[in-house]
């Protein structure tokens, strides 16, 4: 009997201490990074902006290189409002954000755009809209930090060609234009002369549209480019003109377009050079 009762309690407890390891809610104060709670990748995290001036920050840790994308959940508003900003920064870099999205009332459930990462310390902000501040909500919000560790996606900051995620030749490698801003620099070596193709993959809309410019130079000389295209919404696949190219370190900088800056893309892209 005694037996029976105790193989019937330990899954339970097990199950109970899931859920609360699972979730959390948010500690007040909260309202700078200084004071920011401490939440785990892949849980959900439940607060609320209680009165009007409020800001919530949040922290969390990568121990690894990967892809992280944040699902936000609010109360259904029903309408265009623009309840809340949601913002991510790098720990060693909290006024520079690496996304800045602003949610309104159309649906109860947004995903952010994906973020490539390195391993390290970062913030997530959350309060009203300053460029709506007559729209608030003091309703519940929940969110998840979303994280796969993943060593083929970009790692953010890479804006610029110092800070270029390095690459290897025959894989294939993720990354978003996260914000409109965002440029996203790639280098890869090349140990032996030859053709060197690249292939750029993203889920666009099927439209004429321009959301992508992707250039290629050589390390030596990174102001001039040795080949630039521009990507359409037509294809979800393009293939680039073959680069005949000495041995070498290069970089390929990939960015919205300039010539078209309102039509870019959030979404995922992925390409390979071989
Ligand atoms: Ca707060
Ligand atoms: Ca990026
Ligand atoms: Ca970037």
């Amino acid at each position: 009997m005694k037996k029976k009762i105790s193989s019937t309690l330990i899954p339970l407890v097990v199950i109970l201490s899931l859920l609360f390891l699972l979730s959390a809610n948010e500690n007040e104060p909260n309202n700078s990074s200084q004071t920011a709670n401490s939440i785990n990748i892949n849980e959900v995290c439940t607060g609320a902006l209680s009165v009007q001036g409020d800001v919530d920050w949040y922290t969390f840790s990568l121990n690894s290189a990967g892809k992280v994308s944040i699902t936000f959940r609010m109360q259904m508003k029903g309408n265009n409002n623009n309840y809340y900003e949601i913002y991510v920064y790098p720990a060693t870099n909290p006024d520079s954000p690496l996304l800045w999205q602003i949610v309104n009332g159309y649906a109860t459930e947004s995903i952010m755009p994906s973020l490539g990462l390195p391993a390290g310390r970062y913030y997530v902000r959350i309060q009203r809209s300053d460029t709506y501040p007559w729209t608030y909500s003091a309703a519940d919000y929940s969110f998840i930090v979303n994280y796969a560790q993943d060593d083929n996606w970009e790692k953010e900051f890479n804006n610029s060609w110092p800070t270029s995620t390095e690459i290897l030749l025959r894989q294939r490698y993720y990354g978003s234009l996260a914000r409109s801003q965002d440029v996203d620099w790639y280098a890869f070596t090349l140990n032996n002369a030859g053709k060197v193709n690249i292939t750029f993959w993203s889920d666009m809309m099927i439209n004429n549209n321009n959301y992508y410019e992707i250039y290629v130079y050589h390390a030596a000389n990174p102001d001039r480019q040795l080949f630039g295209q521009i990507v359409s919404g037509y294809t979800t696949e393009a293939g680039m003109p073959s680069l005949g190219l000495p041995a070498g370190k290069y970089y390929i900088r990939i960015q919205r377009s300039d010539t078209y800056p309102w039509t870019y893309s959030y979404a995922d892209y992925s390409f390979i050079v071989q």
